[in-house]
């Protein structure tokens, strides 16, 4: 073995490209989209995970950071030359430079979060009265018997959870009791368990049981359990009445009848609506880490607080709001900072990585 002879030992977890980092070949946000790389799952993951690579957010970050350096130098030069005043116009152009760049980040926020979906995967919950079919659906998507089927009112109990890919999102969809009060222990547990997991969850499908007259009720009570992000399925459309669906429809909700097979593309549309917000494709997001975001929230805020300084009355305020903010930035590239967020990454690196 090489590991036995003299002056070997086997590397640690990404060693190599922690040392790839320490030389400057590398900087953090390539780091983690290696990481992200080698854990990737599907083909969008991949493709972000090359773009985060091909500098996607390092380009923008490094830019503003500059520009946030050069604007501080100003004030930084006011106090150097006290008797010196900053001309109207520097500040004016000042200000508005400091504004474009608050715009510029901002948009790059607003992004619902599509990049970190991407990375860590959306979890949707199926929440729903007893016997509305719930099992049912989870099985169809599935494509396989995960979870029991049966006309027996409180079947499901433990959540059971399947994995899907959606427009290249990792979801894991969870199968739920039934929500209903009872006065079974075990089956209240498993109540209590689908609750937290409607609560804990990204989205939720409501999925209702059309031939219960009930189910406008059920769906007001659910509705505050499932969040905003939501859909809304009728089952059991084969045992209503044409005008009782039609009219359900118009309210919004999805008719189906699982049994049947109708309507199954409309929920499968729903649940792709859940994941991938309208309109983001898939090259619309820079963030792929909270990380990132807090940064880039950090990095506003202390912008924001420069401008609330008089410069010229307090240009050594302004100015350290302004290094703030070149801070948070170079904490996203990792030009500070960097070392206790490099053992974390590094450590989910295989040996030799
Ligand atoms: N007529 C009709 N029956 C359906 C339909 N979808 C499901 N079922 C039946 O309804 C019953 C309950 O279905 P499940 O999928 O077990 O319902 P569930 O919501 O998981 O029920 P619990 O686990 O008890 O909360 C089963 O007998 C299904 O075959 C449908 O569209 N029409
Ligand atoms: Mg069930």
């Amino acid at each position: 073995m090489i590991g036995d002879a003299g002056g070997f030992r086997p590397a640690v977890p990404g060693e190599f490209t922690h040392r790839m980092f320490a030389n400057g070949k590398i900087d953090l946000l390539g780091t983690e989209a290696l990481a992200d790389l080698i854990d990737s799952e599907t083909d969008r993951q991949r493709l972000q995970a090359w773009r985060q690579l091909d500098g996607a957010l390092y380009k923008p970050v490094t830019g503003w950071r500059e520009e946030m350096v050069r604007l501080g130098g100003w004030l930084e030069a006011l106090i150097d030359f006290a008797d010196e005043d900053l001309p109207p116009s520097v500040e004016a152009q000042l200000r508005d430079d400091s504004n474009a760049l608050i715009r510029a980040i901002e948009a790059v926020l607003d992004d619902g979060r599509i990049g970190e979906q991407v990375r860590s995967g959306v979890t949707v919950s199926l929440l729903g009265p007893v016997n509305a079919g719930k099992s049912t659906l989870l099985n169809l998507l599935a494509g396989r018997d995960a979870a029991i089927v049966s006309d027996e009112a409180g079947t499901t109990r433990d959540v059971v959870s399947v994995r899907l890919e959606i427009n290249g999102v990792p979801v894991t969809l969870l199968d739920t009791a039934g929500v209903r009060q009872t006065g079974d222990l075990i089956e209240a547990e498993g109540v209590r368990r689908a609750v937290e997991a409607a609560r804990g969850a990204s989205a939720s499908l409501i999925v209702l049981d059309g031939s219960d007259a009930g189910w406008p009720e059920a769906l007001e009570s659910l509705r505050g359990i499932a969040g905003p992000s939501h859909g809304v399925i009728l089952n059991k459309c084969d045992l209503m009445q044409e005008a009782a669906v039609a009219a359900a429809a118009e309210a919004g909700a999805l008719t189906v009848s699982l049994a049947e097979g109708t309507g199954l593309e409309t929920v499968v549309a729903c649940l792709r609506d859940l994941v991938v917000p309208a309109n983001r494709d898939e090259g619309s997001s820079l963030i792929t880490r909270e990380r990132h975001r807090t940064a880039l929230e950090d990095t506003v805020a202390s912008l924001e607080a420069a401008l609330g300084h008089d410069f010229a009355m307090a240009p050594e305020l302004a100015a350290e709001d302004y290094r703030r903010a070149a801070d948070s930035l170079g904490r996203i590239t990792g030009q500070i900072d960097a070392e206790e967020l490099l053992g974390s990454i590094f450590s989910s690196f295989c040996i030799g990585k």
